[in-house]
């Protein structure tokens, strides 16, 4: 493609609202164009890097043995109040009538419509197990779109849904998935890390998010430093040593702690550790109360209480809950004595504190030597907290460090979530009908090209990774006014072409700087300049990746970059 002729706005400057690396350098090289608050133009280069991601992808789909088709974007609300999702979905689903005034979803996701698609048309477990993929613009109307392809409200994913009548043909598509997703992301160039994952709102249970490492990632990664095993920090399960503890029990005592509220005051005033502390924290689950104690070092995990509970809502108790349902202020909340019919829940690390303080239930006065044996009637002891660095890994191998991630794929053994709410079923071989079994699998294909951009870059741009650039060279003629070099670059754009290469010709009137600047920033893995020696037949190579450049003599020059 010659670039007099394509549109790649490179820009100088950095622009002002782009936080992260990956959208200022997108924006920056011309790749993507902001339209309006997370939706986004794909400019010709980055519409190229997309194909180039897609056809990863569907190479990857086909071994899995999925077929691929299309579905609507406009899902009718009659599906999604069959699976009861019109009604718990609040504003990030975006709605819509047609002119007969229907209500319609516009897809952020397409479980209900695969659903309502196959129930439909596949009747004998003999069709089963059976796998579909579509790859779509979908549309979330997130609260704070940022960081640009990274969180949009309208941004490309394949997805992915199987079929099963068994869980164990459901178990061998979602390994096979997970294999694809591993083939795919490694074929684009991300360092990325499966992690076992939350199901969350989807019901099923097994699921793993797939994580591209990166600063601006939204996750934190749970993972051992010696062993493969990594986690959502949301679900890494935390493994108990009961330490012996021989210490005798004293005596209850109320203390006068005024305005001492937080762990670490309430630690230093009666100087002792955080960890001899018992943090009570009330969490409002659904429409009830639990207190949840963990020691004072540690953070309850949110998730690992829904799940304990089984709550679809989760939430810290504001301050006016607080005093309302336990009758003082956050800070002296504690279990010893507590008047309040709120179940009181803890964290295993708990169990074995002995002559610990906590809140008494009365502003500024707190307990030391609480024994919860003792003292405290617990509903439960059970894991409840954030996994930290430095814990022992779950596996039992290496200890726990963090990293930060960008979720790129997610893959989901769904089970009859979807089946049994909309009657989807097959005949099995008795003819008695049964719920299908499903599977979902989503790639973010845009989140996945900013995230390439996040690992691959320097200071100068993006460096993309052969397998997705948007060309493979970039054929340069520094001066177009000058005969010699105009003439060796025309030559040698056709014998590229028709060498197979994809040839990016920038054969603009501009000075040989502005078109170093525009290359280094658009990053196209090979540069060759027909500069000052083109008379002599020879040209520059670079490599964007290392920065070495040499130069070649022009009847070398295919041999030299095939051999590349
Ligand atoms: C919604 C809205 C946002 C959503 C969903 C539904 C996330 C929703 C989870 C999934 C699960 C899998 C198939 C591909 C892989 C991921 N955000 N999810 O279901 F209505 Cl507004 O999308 N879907």
């Amino acid at each position: 493609m010659r670039q007099s002729l394509t549109f790649i706005p490179t820009l100088r400057e950095v622009p002002a609202d782009a936080e992260a690396k990956s959208h200022q350098l997108l924006v920056r090289a011309g790749f993507i164009r902001q339209n309006t608050s997370g939706i986004y133009h794909y400019l010709p280069l980055a519409h190229k890097v997309i194909q180039h991601i897609q056809s990863i992808v569907r190479k990857e789909m086909e071994k899995a043995g999925a077929a691929e088709l299309l579905m609507p974007v406009m899902q009718q609300a009659e599906m999604w109040q069959e699976s009861g999702r019109w009604y718990t979905y609040g504003p990030e689903l975006m709605r819509m009538k047609d002119r007969h005034g229907r209500e319609f979803a516009l897809g952020p996701t397409h479980e209900e419509v695969i659903t309502s698609l196959v129930r439909s048309e596949l009747k004998s477990y003999k069709k089963l197990p059976l796998t579909l993929y579509q790859i779509q613009s979908k549309f979330r109307d997130e609260q704070r779109p940022r960081f640009g392809l990274l969180r949009g409200r309208e941004f490309i994913m394949k997805d992915a849904y199987s079929f099963h009548s068994s869980l164990e043909s459901l178990d061998d598509t979602y390994n096979k998935m997970f294999t694809a997703y591993s083939n795919i992301f490694s074929k684009v160039g991300l360092d990325f890390r499966p992690v076992i994952a939350d199901s969350g709102a989807m019901g099923g249970k097994d699921t793993h998010e797939f994580m591209a490492l990166s600063e601006v990632g939204e996750d934190t990664i749970a993972y051992s430093n010696t062993s493969s095993y990594a986690a959502n920090i949301e679900m890494a399960e935390v493994v108990y040593q009961e330490e012996a503890n021989s210490a005798t029990f004293k005596e209850l005592e109320k203390v006068h702690t005024p305005q001492v509220k937080t762990i670490q005051d309430v630690a230093a005033f009666l100087e002792v550790a955080p960890s001899a502390c018992i943090k009570s924290v009330l969490f409002k689950v659904d429409d009830a109360y639990v207190l949840v104690l963990t020691r004072g070092d540690h953070e309850v995990n949110d998730v690992k209480l829904k799940n304990l509970v089984g709550a679809q809502l989760v939430e810290l108790a504001s301050r006016e809950e607080v005093l309302e349902i336990i009758g003082t202020e956050p800070g002296f909340v504690g279990p010893v004595k507590l008047e309040a019919e709120v179940e009181i829940y803890a964290d295993l690390a708990v169990k074995g504190m002995t002559n610990a303080v906590a809140g008494a239930n009365e502003s500024d006065f707190h307990y030391v030597n609480v024994n919860p044996a003792r003292d405290v009637s617990v509903k439960e002891f059970t894991d409840l907290r954030l996994i930290q660095e430095g814990d022992v890994s779950p596996d039992g191998e290496g200890t726990i460090q963090f990293a930060k991630g960008i979720e790129v794929g997610q893959v989901f053994k769904l089970g009859m979530r979807y089946s049994e709410a909309m009657d989807a079923t097959y005949l099995d071989e008795n003819g008695r009908a049964q719920p299908m079994i499903m599977g979902c699998y989503g790639i973010g294909i845009s989140r996945t090209l900013s995230a390439i951009v996040e690992q691959h870059h320097d200071e100068k741009g993006i460096i993309w990774p052969e397998t997705v650039a948007p060309y493979d060279l970039h054929l340069l003629a520094l001066n177009m006014k000058n005969d010699a070099q105009k003439e060796l670059a025309e030559t040698l754009y056709e014998r590229l072409k028709e060498e197979g290469y994809d040839v990016l010709f920038d054969d603009r009137r501009e000075r040989a700087g502005v078109k170093f600047t525009d290359s280094d920033l658009i990053g196209l893995p090979i540069r060759i300049s027909c500069g000052k020696r083109s008379e002599e037949g020879i040209v520059e190579v670079k490599f964007r990746k290392s920065g070495e450049s040499q130069e070649v003599s022009v009847d070398e020059l295919i041999s030299f970059i095939r051999q590349v």
